[in-house]
């Protein structure tokens, strides 16, 4: 029939389905002009003059990058204090790949009582059926028993749940430090990464008693009863386990100058210790807190924003090597008692749901105030939010990178862009943004996800539920022990008695 034969003759005169034209590539490496062809979902050529594509991308004036991947996000999941985020993987995905997105990684949460296996089983259902781009889970651990350590995880991890988070304060999250190193050990055989909420509970409770005692209720308080020095001090303790069992270790949402500094400490003595920071240590303040009424809620995530000098220290991290990743951290809880106020509308600050909202602004706030304003090379800034997540979350290199034979998941970047941000524009579940009236130049015009167009002209253009479930990869297993003998003084010598 006409049709068939028709579309038969095209075909054969396209040889991508895909191909996008006349753009500057960007990768964590390199910069360079040329065209990518793709085909069935995969990059299949990167040069000049390819010829013929179903569909050509002119995009001149604008940057090619990889997709990004947030690594860090809270999405469908309910807290130690069983409220439910704002965003399921449908809006949570949606607001994602508006802001260049094409990989999330929320988490399947584990509370006290619960088998991992059947956390792992409810984030898949929930996920399947409204993603509408790829995602890994990894997993929160709160309650680290014998099945959960030898049956659970090792099975887990060898089905791709290859990262785990465990939290140092929450009461009823927190893990002590006995079962930080029996964690830390399974992951160490198995190749899996560990990452740390680290905050010392003991002196945020002691502080925040104190605060409250004298009537220090207001949001502003979150500030205080976090110290930087519950941060400070975690981070090196968190640091010491790592080291004592030879561990890999990342350091999520660093807010302050001193963790920042003991993890790049903790590099340059060539430990396996990789760091994330998040735009709200970069973007806001305690300031912020400050405010009318309960106005200063909209902020309260832990860590807290600190102040002029911690952004400044955390900038100079995204430059010289203490932070590898860049996240969101979203963790959306709306301004009503359904989120920030489920202790009531005049909880103290330590009753505030903590979180703010981040996975549609993540990007273009790094892009704008950091490339835009010569603080990072769009290399770095490429590194930063896409390939080194990929890397030490096993998603590389179908992830994270433009490369023949990886999946075609592509931003196409306007760099004269100008929006202010405001939350009507913002594709998440939140009534609210942190950002607000914000200005940035710079946005993803178009998001390919695995060839398609997931967004173009300012529309979604995916399915509810396209997303496909991504399994990771373990890094090398069982390294050898660095040391010769177990009675060696060597500090890391907890190692042999895995
Ligand atoms: N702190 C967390 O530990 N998780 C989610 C959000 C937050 O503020
Ligand atoms: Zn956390
Ligand atoms: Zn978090």
């Amino acid at each position: 029939n006409w049709n068939e034969d028709r579309k038969r003759r095209i075909r054969k005169m396209n040889k991508y389905d895909l191909l996008i034209k006349n753009g500057m590539i960007h990768t964590a490496v390199e910069s360079f002009e040329a065209e990518i062809g793709v085909s069935e979902g995969k990059i299949t050529a990167i040069g000049q003059n390819l010829g013929h594509a179903e569909r050509v991308i002119d995009a001149e004036g604008m940057l090619v990058l990889p997709g990004g991947i947030d690594a860090h996000c809270h999405i469908e999941q309910e807290s130690s204090t069983r409220i439910m985020t704002a965003d399921d993987f449908y809006s949570g995905s949606v607001s994602a790949a508006f802001g260049g997105n094409t990989t999330f990684l929320p988490f399947a949460a584990q509370h006290r009582g619960q088998s991992l296996r059947e956390v792992v089983d409810t984030a898949r259902e929930r996920a399947r059926n409204k993603a509408v781009i790829d995602y890994g889970l990894h997993l929160i651990i709160s309650d680290p028993t014998q099945n959960v350590l030898e049956e659970e995880l090792p099975s887990l991890i060898k089905e791709g749940y290859t990262s785990f988070k465990v939290y140092m304060t929450y009461e009823m999250l927190k893990i002590n430090d006995g079962e930080m190193l029996d964690i830390l050990a399974i992951a160490r055989r198995h190749g899996a990464l560990t990452m740390v909420h680290a905050e010392n509970n003991e002196v945020i409770n002691w502080i925040s008693e104190r605060l409250i005692r004298r009537g220090y209720n207001a949001p502003k308080f979150h500030a205080v009863s976090h110290s930087p020095l519950a941060e400070s001090e975690a981070s090196r303790r968190a640091i010491d386990l790592a080291r004592l069992v030879d561990a890999r270790m990342l350091i999520v949402h660093v807010s302050d100058a001193e963790a920042a500094h003991s993890i790049l400490q903790a590099r340059n003595n060539e430990l396996t210790i990789y760091g994330e920071t998040c735009p709200q240590y970069l973007f806001l303040t305690a300031k912020d807190l400050d405010q009318e009424g309960m106005e200063g809620a909209k902020y309260c995530c832990s860590p807290p924003p600190r102040d002029k000098a911690s952004q400044e220290a955390i900038w100079k991290g995204l430059k010289n090597g203490t932070f590898q990743v860049f996240s969101s951290d979203h963790a959306p809880y709306r301004f009503d008692e359904s989120g920030k106020f489920h202790a009531g509308r005049d909880a103290s600050f330590n009753k505030i749901a903590n979180g703010v909202p981040g996975l549609e602004t993540r990007m273009p706030l790094l892009f704008s105030e950091g490339v835009g304003k010569g603080r990072i090379t769009i290399n770095e800034f490429v590194a930063l939010t896409s390939t080194n997540a990929a890397k030490i979350y096993g998603l590389y290199p179908r992830k994270g990178s433009l490369v023949i034979g990886s999946d075609a998941d592509i931003a196409i970047w306007d760099p004269k862009w100008v929006r202010t941000i405001k939350k009507e524009m913002l594709h998440d579940n939140m009534d609210y943004t942190p950002y607000e009236g914000m200005e940035v130049k710079g946005w993803p015009r178009i998001v390919i996800s695995r060839g398609r167009i997931a967004v173009e002209e300012e529309t979604l253009k995916v399915d509810r539920g396209s997303g496909e479930f991504l399994p990771r990869t373990p890094a090398e297993a069982g390294r050898e022990l660095p040391i010769s003998s177990p009675l060696s003084p060597s500090r890391n010598f907890g190692a042999k008695l895995l």
